[in-house]
């Protein structure tokens, strides 16, 4: 299956070990058959044999040969039990931890589309759960397997070499069994699926709650959000229990048909011991050996149960693994080229999934100039940037970086020219220096500094109790809003790219800070594009050209003096943020 190619392509490196563990346990398991062999020959020779009260005497030596025999063998099994399972521990989480980091990768590597997709809580259960239950298999299950298999056969084997009718009539009971097991592992097959996905919803709430719960405490939604996972918990747990039930129902018509086998053994045993047909010695080896056919039997459903498990976490693993992202970043070594800072698009269209959200448009930057984008809420502004970076590839027409399709480019030079600060400010859990140094770890600090006070951060930042090494993001102290800001601000001018994106960047800060940031983007000592997405006239007010945008359309364009005098859009926002509310507002631009 393909699964399982998958699976042993990636044992590579451990192979010799996996294989050499998988020889141990048949041999490990064949010699389980030499104890009752010895038995054998004890009760034969020297308990119930013709001469067995002369032989006691005469042959002591082979007894105590034989009972040293007996020690010897289970102190060499169980060395043996340790060598083996030492070498599937090692084979699985070496495999394990190459996998771990392969998918890791995999993951960073998808592209936004992906991230949009899938759920964070169904990533992690992947990366840690189902990860774990493969490798468990591959050195619980599958070496369960394969020693009750050898066990099973070792025993049939020799049963046949001592009586070949009796083996039969306890092989009679084998099909029956197997047909039982069949229907169960039919049927318990989806079972495991729907719980996987069960466990990975779980996951998904436990990990919204945790990140939003501040949102949850802000609405005192608590008690629902409480409610939302005993429901996802009962449901995980209703599966778990309807999984372990249908074993119920079968495991009495297993347990009878193991059991069986101690019956047929007593009564045909029994009957040809009398007739003289086998001795008592060979019907003590069946009696010592008989679990070594039952327990298999037994214990058959586990192993299905566990097989499925381990299907339904390898397919999710697989899934990860051969995710293919539609734009790949390769991390070529090759010398990255300095942009000159040229963007133009042209008759760009754009969908999500949900439909189209940018329609036909068209427009140009110079290397140097700066643009204001505005636009009501929801209006594709986002959008429109993502496209520059490749975050998204466009649906129609090009986007064009220094005159070249941005899918022609190679990524990590496109992206390597680009600094950005997104809406939505993400600080990692770091301190606030390794924060705005995130894209040149090399930064010296006299430069991060600068970069702070260009983006008017270093005031509070010194006010902080550690200053520059104050710790925040997830674990750290709180930021307001406006702080955060001017940090991922800070953080994108101190890569110093020729094109500077600030997706509504300055929305949390005052009016004067604004002003300040404003100057410091005017004066920047490196060549810069920039496009700055806001909303406030005064940001735009100063913009060598500001572009509207309405319903994923681009509906004006213009300088300031040139918008106004069209009178839309923009004259309206302008006229609305001067005068204050009370107006008449028309109904163009206004939603
Ligand atoms: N959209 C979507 N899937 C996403 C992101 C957005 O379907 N992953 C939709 C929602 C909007 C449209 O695309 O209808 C445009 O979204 P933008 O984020 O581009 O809108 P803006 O940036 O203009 O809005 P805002 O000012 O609120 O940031
Ligand atoms: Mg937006």
């Amino acid at each position: 299956m393909f699964e399982l190619k998958w699976l042993w392509q990636n044992l590579e490196g451990n192979r010799a070990r996996y294989i050499t563990a998988l020889v141990l346990s048949v041999v490990g398991s064949s010699l389980m058959i030499i104890n009752p062999y010895i038995g054998q020959r004890i009760v034969d020779t020297f308990i119930t044999g013709e001469n067995a009260v002369q032989n006691l005497t005469q042959e002591r030596g082979l007894l105590i040969m034989l009972c040293m025999g007996m020690i010897g063998f289970s102190l060499l099994r169980t060395g043996l039990a340790y060598l083996t399972t030492m070498q599937y521990e090692q084979a699985s989480q070496n495999m394990l931890y190459k996998v771990r980091i392969y998918l890791y990768n995999k993951i960073q590597g998808q592209d936004m589309e992906y991230y949009d997709h899938n759920r964070t809580g169904d990533l992690m259960t992947k990366m840690t759960g189902d990860l774990d239950m493969v490798r468990h298999s591959m050195a619980w299950i599958i070496k369960t397997i394969i020693e009750s298999v050898t066990i099973f056969l070792a025993a049939v084997v020799y049963f046949f070499t001592i009586d070949a009718v009796l083996t039969l009539w306890l092989l009679v009971l084998a099909p029956p069994i197997f047909i039982v097991a069949y229907i169960f592992a039919k049927k318990v097959r989806p079972m495991y699926i729907d719980l996987r996905e069960r466990l990975s919803q779980l996951n998904t709430t436990t990990q919204e709650n945790i990140s939003g719960n501040r949102v949850v405490k802000a609405f005192a939604r608590e008690e629902y959000e409480i409610e939302k996972f005993t429901d996802k918990n009962i449901h995980f747990s209703q599966a778990n229990k309807k999984a372990a039930l249908v074993w119920l129902d079968y495991f009495p018509y297993l347990e009878t048909f193991a059991q069986a086998f101690n019956v047929i053994l007593m009564l045909a045993g029994g009957y040809f011991v009398m007739q003289g047909r086998i001795t008592f010695g060979e019907f003590s080896a069946f009696s010592a050996l008989i679990w070594a056919i039952s327990n298999p039997m037994r214990n058959i459903g586990i192993i299905i149960n566990d097989i499925q498990r381990f299907f339904a976490s390898l397919s999710k693993i697989v899934e990860i693994y051969y995710a293919k992202p539609n734009i790949v970043n390769e991390h070529k070594a090759t010398e990255k080229r300095r942009y000159e800072g040229r963007i133009d698009f042209d008759h760009v269209s754009f969908k999500y999934d949900g439909g189209e959200v940018l329609h036909d448009i068209s427009f140009s930057v110079k290397p140097g100039e700066t643009i204001a984008i505005m636009g009501s809420t929801g209006s594709g502004k986002t959008s429109l940037v993502n496209l520059i970076p490749r975050f998204y590839d466009v649906s129609g027409g090009q986007v064009l970086v220094d005159g070249v399709d941005v899918r022609k480019l190679e990524l990590d030079e496109l992206r390597g020219n680009i600094g950005i600060a997104t809406q939505d400010v993400l600080l990692f859990s770091d301190t606030i220096d390794g924060n705005i140094a995130y894209g040149d770890p090399e930064l010296p600090e006299e430069q991060t500094v600068e970069y702070a006070r260009l983006a008017a951060a270093h005031d509070f930042i010194t006010k902080m109790p550690e200053g520059y090494d104050t710790i925040v993001g997830e674990r750290g102290v709180g930021l307001s809003g406006g702080q955060k800001q001017r940090i991922a601000l800070s953080r994108a001018l101190a890569v110093r790219r020729p094109i500077l994106i600030l997706d509504d960047t300055t929305s949390a800060v005052d009016l004067e800070t604004e002003e300040h940031i404003q100057k410091s983007l005017r004066e920047l000592d490196f060549p810069c594009t920039k496009l700055i997405i806001a909303q406030r006239v005064s940001t735009t007010a100063e913009a060598d050209r500001i572009l509207i945008l309405d319903g994923g359309r681009l509906i004006e364009e213009g300088t300031h003096a040139e918008l106004l005098a069209i009178r839309g859009y923009y004259y309206e926002v302008f006229m609305l943020q001067n005068e204050g509310i009370g107006r008449k507002v028309s109904a163009h631009g206004q939603k």
